[in-house]
């Protein structure tokens, strides 16, 4: 009786007697309302083993590193769940479950970033510093990361056991994160061959794999699928038609975050660009390589991937120069219009509205 349909899944589904009527900031405000009792749950099961230093610890990893961010995969855990679940399931008690879900994916979120700030060296992370580098953390975080992984399947555990979803979300879990941490990998690998000047892999295609993996899964197709679970939808797998729009939209979230990267401002990113210094597969560097003369690549394979900060001011340079200003100023215009009209074509029975809203989010981020 749980189990529904796609198909029974057409428009009045969508008006509910949450949505539409909250806004983003109080979906955003009873969101964070949450989290005090995700952490003492968490300290608590520490409590439980009776070594009280590590609970305390433990709630201090998890103030810095889950909430500060904008928490973009955690509310589409919400959010989907109000539009695709059955009216009469919508109860406190639900809605409740949902923001508890929205924090198991942002905990995870928190887990990845910690271990991608220490592998891309980076040094500011949400407007602080990175983890690693706080209070001479060191090599440390490399366990906090796996605190937060670890805690975050207590947390399933203890609220989601009986559900009948337990066991495909736990999958989906896994699932997901293993494509992200290959995804990583796939990140890693090619920047190797970004310090060496080994330019031939640099290819679009490549990018694409990346952002796929890295990113799309577990940014877009992943609260979007744990919201089909949690809402109990026939056949819980999303769509080819709106998969295909997700790693669309998860593409274009990359390009930004790449474009943010060199130019961003880190007032508003909470961040500082770490890529050229890297040697990473970026749009940019993709872009640059496809249309820099000879005498510009030359500066390329002398200047990408270095530490000096002469060598990362002369990419940064050629890149104005190629004009990726307006190169990417056009190329978020355009790709924002056609995944709309993508979104709009949607005939699977996902609401478009939930994919619209995704891209009311992102057009012109700027963290
Ligand atoms: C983002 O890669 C992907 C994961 C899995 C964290 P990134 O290094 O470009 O992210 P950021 O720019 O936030 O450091
Ligand atoms: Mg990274
Ligand atoms: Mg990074
Ligand atoms: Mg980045």
């Amino acid at each position: 009786s749980h189990a529904r349909s796609l198909s029974t899944l057409s428009t009045p589904a969508v008006r509910l007697p949450f949505s539409g009527t909250a806004s983003m900031e109080e979906e955003c405000q009873d969101f964070m309302s949450v989290f005090p009792d995700i952490v003492r749950d968490l300290t608590e099961i520490g409590r439980e083993f009776d070594i009280p230093d590590v609970s305390q610890w433990f709630e201090k990893v998890l103030h810095y590193n889950v909430p500060g961010g904008k928490q973009t995969r955690g509310l589409t855990v919400v959010y989907a769940y109000r539009m695709l679940a059955a009216k009469e399931e919508l109860t406190p008690e639900n809605i409740r479950l949902a923001h508890i879900m929205g924090w198991c994916v942002e905990t995870l979120q928190g887990h990845l970033l910690v271990l991608d700030d220490i592998m891309d060296v980076s040094t500011r992370r949400r407007g602080q510093t990175c983890w690693y580098l706080y209070e001479n953390i060191g090599p440390a975080a490399v366990n906090d990361a796996m605190l937060l992984e670890q805690g975050l399947y207590q947390l399933l555990r203890r609220y989601f056991h009986d559900k009948p979803y337990y066991a495909r979300v736990l999958e989906l879990f896994h699932d997901i994160t293993l494509k992200t941490v290959m995804g990583i990998s796939l990140d890693l690998i090619t920047m190797e061959l970004g310090k060496k000047a080994a330019f031939e892999k640099f290819t679009m295609d490549r990018f694409n794999s990346i952002a796929k993996y890295k990113t799309s899964y577990y940014t877009f197709i992943f609260p979007i699928a744990l919201s089909m679970h949690m809402a109990g939808i026939m056949g819980e797998e999303i769509p080819r038609q709106a998969q295909n729009i997700l790693f669309e939209i998860g593409n274009f979230y990359q390009v930004q975050d790449d474009y943010m990267d060199c130019f961003g401002d880190p007032e508003l990113s909470g961040k500082i660009g770490t890529d050229i210094e890297d040697g990473k597969c970026t749009w940019l560097v993709v872009l640059a390589l496809q249309r820099a003369s000879p005498e510009q690549k030359a500066l390329l394979a002398d200047c990408y991937g270095s530490k000096d900060p002469e060598k990362v001011a002369a990419v940064k340079e050629l890149y104005r120069q190629l004009g990726f200003h307006s190169t990417f100023a056009t190329y978020e215009d355009e790709t924002y219009n056609i995944i709309r009209t993508h979104i709009q074509q949607l005939s699977c029975g996902l609401p478009p509205k939930l994919f619209l809203k995704f891209m009311g989010m992102l057009y012109k981020r700027e963290r």
